[in-house]
């Protein structure tokens, strides 16, 4: 690999990555003090220093330091539209109101513990995860938060099905869409909020959730209640939920109509967007290394996650040629039906710089493809990732 390319593929992180390239020294962002948390000020309030902090927007996740399927919570990224919040929860409840709703309902926080709940096994991954590759890998930037590959985890969920409580306030049959509303009164409409359809709203799998990882929902991943939607972009998966309005009508919002929108010519517009809303996430893959890493000569067993919404992950191949050719690397099970695969391979490495992508395919048979058509605030992208790695 040439010593530009190399640069090039750590532009996105500023200055510093390719001056640390440069001297062969580890990247690593340090946060900065502007964003260190302080209770009620800070934009999150988990400790800041396992990730890579990317301004206010959240913490980019490390997948070098996960190990196992199951993202421990102080691993897990944060992505904030606004701040994370601190909600009492006596003064909290859900209330679920629209014209297909025939009487409102409000359920306390003990109403809804009271549920039955279920746990599940999900990933969980932002809309704009692989970012900085619109740039890094096709040329062409996108706007908004540069994000690298770790906008995504995977977690255990525990919490009431929606379709029960939907099926609680008596929804009405000719129901077509579910709002649901965080409670961020900064977010750009005073409530950060997505549509869904009915139909993925009474998918048992979509949760109303109170336990992460087995512990009581933290404060910056939606205490005390947040939506899962697992196989959907992380934005559908609404925080410090408050309220769900359900309509016979489809419901428009600016995050389905400008925000998490493909805007670009591959992508005709739909209804009242300006192109193709993002609904379900892409099958991806990436390695657990260090942006760049660092290696020295020799054997070295490399790990990585893969996850599709369209079911398990078949077969992982990695390729240190470009993909002239690829081998394949091997799963480490067992694999949850909506969670994410650990694979792992053998690399030799020799002396020089290298990069080495990864390819993955789900049961279903859909792989990663050779390119994806440019979308200006860069969501979904799923090329094989060539990650950038100094042998010395
Ligand atoms: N209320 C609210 N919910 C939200 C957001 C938000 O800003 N406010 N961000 C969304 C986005 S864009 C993503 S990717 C996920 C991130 O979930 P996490 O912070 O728990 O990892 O939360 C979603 N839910
Ligand atoms: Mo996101």
């Amino acid at each position: 690999m040439s010593r530009r390319r190399f640069l090039w593929l750590l532009s996105a992180g500023g200055a510093s990555a390719v001056l640390a390239a440069c001297t062969g020294t580890r990247v690593r962002v340090e946060p900065s003090a502007s964003t260190a948390p302080t209770v009620g000020t800070a934009p999150w309030y988990k400790d800041p220093a396992p990730f890579i902090v990317r301004g206010a927007s959240g913490l980019e996740a490390r997948l070098e330091n996960m190990h196992e399927l199951i993202t421990p919570e102080r691993f897990f990224f944060v992505r904030n539209n606004s701040v994370s919040l601190d909600i009492d929860v006596d003064g909290w409840s859900l209330s679920i109101t629209g014209n297909a709703v025939p009487s409102e309902l409000e359920l306390s926080y003990d109403d809804v513990l009271a549920k039955q709940s279920r746990t599940l096994e999900a990933y969980l991954e932002c809309a704009g995860n692989h970012r900085a590759m619109f740039d890094l890998v096709n040329g062409q930037a996108a706007e908004g938060t540069q994000w690298g590959t770790g906008a995504v985890g995977n977690a255990t969920w525990t919490g009431v099905p929606l379709a029960d409580v939907l099926s609680a306030a008596g929804i009405s049959d000719d129901a077509v869409s579910v709002m649901l509303i965080g409670m961020d009164i900064d977010s750009p409409e005073s409530g950060f909020r997505r549509v869904i359809p009915i139909n993925k709203a009474m998918d048992p799998d979509t949760l109303l959730v109170h336990r992460m990882n087995g512990a009581t929902l933290p404060r910056d991943h939606g205490y005390p209640l947040r939506a899962l939607v697992p196989g959907w972009v992380g934005s559908t998966s609404i925080k410090w939920l408050s309220r769900i309005v359900v309509s016979t009508d489809q419901q428009w919002a600016r995050n389905n109509t400008s925000s998490y929108v493909l805007i670009g010519d591959a992508y005709p517009p739909e209804g009242q967007a300006e192109g193709r809303v993002a609904t379900t996430q892409t099958i991806k893959s990436a390695l657990a290394l260090p942006w760049p890493a660092e290696l020295d000569v020799g054997e070295h067993r490399i790990g990585g996650y893969a996850h599709s919404p369209a079911g398990r992950i078949a077969a992982v191949a990695w390729s240190d040629d470009s993909g002239q050719s690829w081998h394949e690397a091997q799963l480490v099970g067992p694999q949850a039906r909506l969670g994410w695969a650990r694979f792992e391979f053998t690399w030799a490495a020799s002396s020089g710089l290298h990069s080495v992508m990864t390819r993955a395919t789900d049961v279903a048979g859909n792989t990663q493809p050779d390119l994806v058509p440019y979308n200006r605030k860069g969501y979904l992208f799923n090329q094989p990732v060539p990650h950038p790695i100094s042998v010395v």
